[in-house]
């Protein structure tokens, strides 16, 4: 097969498996209430408000799948979504970190539970790691990709809101330079808008894929 033709067979695949049935599996607040299984899993990590519950609906092609708000904190649990039917992939929305405003004690429970996911979960094939594309990377976000690179998870640096920005592929470069110099990081950095589409195919392309690795 020609590197065109097996290009379009994957981005056909990869339609095709968010085109199925996607459903709500069940919300775990502890490790411990996790499914114990193997089905490969992709996570959506970033700080609060970053649009990890957006994306994700994009990315199933359907709103109100997982649950948006405008005010930070919305997603308080690791909310699992299984896609296929049978089940070919979950999808795990996280709560947001970095929320200064929420009580410390909420926060530091979130940070844990975030932080214990991603380190300790056998079957994450892949965290999309998103970053708005108005602000860059932070501190708190330099801290989860060293973490993920300790743990040896593999992730993807994904930029959302590109609505929002004049130049997003600009911003993409930056990130990329910056996610070069982290062993566990995908050199490509997606850009996207979950309110425009932009860049939703080659995301599903890199879920996809999380189930082939
Ligand atoms: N303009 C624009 N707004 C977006 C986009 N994606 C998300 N938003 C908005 O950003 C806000 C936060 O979106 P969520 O998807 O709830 O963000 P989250 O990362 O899941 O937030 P937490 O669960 O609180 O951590 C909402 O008001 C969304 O409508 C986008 O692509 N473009
Ligand atoms: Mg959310």
């Amino acid at each position: 097969m020609s590197a065109d033709l097996a290009e379009t067979a994957a981005l056909d695949a990869a339609r095709r498996l968010f085109a199925g049935p996607i459903r709500f599996e069940l919300g775990a607040p502890r490790l411990d209430l996790l499914p114990v299984d193997d089905l490969p899993e992709l996570a959506l990590a970033g700080r609060s408000n970053v649009g990890k519950s957006s994306l994700l609906n994009a990315l199933a092609g359907r709103s109100g799948l997982a649950r948006t708000s405008n005010t930070p904190g919305r997603t308080q649990e690791l909310n699992l979504f299984l896609v296929g039917e049978p089940p070919l992939l979950r999808l795990v929305d996280m709560p947001g970190y970095g929320y200064a405003e929420a009580p410390r004690d909420i926060v530091r429970r979130w940070t844990r539970l975030v932080g214990d996911y991603l380190a300790g979960r056998p079957n994450l094939r892949r965290v999309l790691l998103l970053v708005d594309s108005r602000h860059g990377t932070k501190p708190v976000d330099r801290e989860v990709m060293a973490l993920l690179d300790r743990a040896a998870v593999s992730y993807q640096i994904v930029l959302t809101k590109t609505d929002k920005v004049k130049d997003p592929a600009a911003v993409a470069a930056a990130v990329a330079a910056e996610a070069r110099a982290h062993p566990a990081a995908h050199p490509e950095v997606l850009a996207t808008s979950a309110a425009k589409g932009q860049g939703i195919a080659a995301l599903r392309l890199a879920a996809h894929a999380a189930i082939l690795s």
